[in-house]
């Protein structure tokens, strides 16, 4: 059994080297591969402490099952006398104990030292700021203004080169975690705090709130999403243009109107009377791949039902199930789907 534990890991190494691409949800996906260099070190680092800790717990079962299977001399079974001798392994036990605790210790301590800054500056700084229960990305530090704008719950970065995430919560404790792509890191109320993520290749990671943070925490998700540098550019080029409304349709100025007058206390959609600041940022609402935080994929369907049944999709979020008729539906949607 031993064994086994043993040829475990080089055979996790294997796998996580040949599955680089794998599918991003794949359960425990955190645990197998790591897909930049904030996350290597701290993946390793679990997989040691994994295997350690079942070693121990192998061990200390075989002595356990030994003591227990290990019979007392039939002539005095209710013998009470000290065995001779047992004092030694405890010694033994308290030192190598001692001795692999303290070589964890020192090993984490060089993890989270390698982890802490990146091998260069990063050029790129993207402020995240957890909500109730989403999350809103500003991206600024371009000279060029409009290069610079917010968006919700899908942060794009470019491939190779580390990017400075700085962490604020705009009202309870939450915390910032894209595990193939770094640790987690606390965000927390009047306080800005900073990490860095990178990716080696494209894909898209995953992340997720890992502070419980009230009844839609599970619901709480966004996707990092990693381009090459010219699709990272003409992304953050698009992002940054006012909504473009063809104002000649019928259908999308009512739809239009009806978003100004029933949504536009919550959200904005720049270029238009839209401007509400307490809910994700909608003017590119059709570039995403998913709606309300990783809760639903973004199909006109979806967008509709949330609309019509935010509470029963993600019951007490902070936005109301709003009724419409049949008719307002179909402006609302007509209108949604030129915010792309
Ligand atoms: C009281 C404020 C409020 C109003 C009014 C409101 N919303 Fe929202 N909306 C929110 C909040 C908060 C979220 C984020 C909820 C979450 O994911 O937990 C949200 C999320 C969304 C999303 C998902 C965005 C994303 O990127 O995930 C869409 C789409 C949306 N709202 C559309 C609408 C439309 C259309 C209306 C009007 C018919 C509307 N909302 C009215 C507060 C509001
Ligand atoms: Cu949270």
């Amino acid at each position: 059994m031993t064994r086994g534990s043993v040829t475990w890991l080089p055979a996790l190494a294997v796998a996580s080297a040949h599955a680089a691409h794998a599918n991003p949800v794949a359960p425990l996906n955190y645990f197998l591969h790591a897909a930049g260099p904030a996350a290597r070190p701290t993946l390793y680092l679990g997989w040691v402490f994994t295997a350690i800790v079942i070693l121990v717990t192998l061990i200390v079962a075989g002595l356990l099952i030994g003591a227990m299977v290990r019979k007392r001399p039939a002539a005095q079974p209710d013998a009470l006398s000290a065995e001779p001798g047992g004092i030694r392994w405890v010694f033994i036990g308290t030192a190598v104990s001692s001795v692999v605790l303290l070589a964890m210790l020192t090993y984490a301590l060089i993890t989270l030292e390698s982890v802490a800054s990146p091998a260069s500056y990063p050029h790129l700084t993207i402020t995240v700021t957890a909500y109730d229960w989403w999350w809103r990305a500003d991206y600024s530090g371009d000279p060029n203004p409009a290069r610079n704008f917010t968006t919700a719950n899908e942060i794009h970065i470019p491939v190779g080169e580390p990017v400075k995430i700085q962490l604020k919560s705009a009202d309870v404790v939450h915390a910032f975690w894209v595990p193939q792509l770094a640790g987690k890191t606390e965000a927390i109320p009047g306080q800005t705090n900073e990490q860095w993520i990178q990716a080696d290749g494209p894909g898209i990671y995953r992340g997720q709130c890992s502070q419980f943070c009230g009844a839609q925490h599970a619901h709480m998700a966004f996707e990092v999403i990693a381009q090459d540098a010219a699709a990272f550019n003409a992304w953050r080029d698009a992002q940054g243009r006012a909504a473009s409304v063809p104002t000649a349709d019928a259908a999308v100025s009512a739809g239009q109107h009806l978003f100004e007058e029933r949504c536009a206390g919550c959200h904005t959609i720049r270029g238009t009377k839209a401007t509400g600041l307490q809910a994700p940022d909608l003017t590119h609402l059709g570039s995403r791949r998913m709606i309300a935080a990783g809760a639903l994929s973004n199909t006109p369907d979806h967008l509709l039902d949330w609309i019509e049944h935010a509470q029963r999709i993600k019951p007490d979020a902070l936005m109301p199930s709003i009724a419409l008729t049949t008719r307002e539906a179909a402006a609302l949607s007509a209108y949604l789907a030129t915010l792309h």
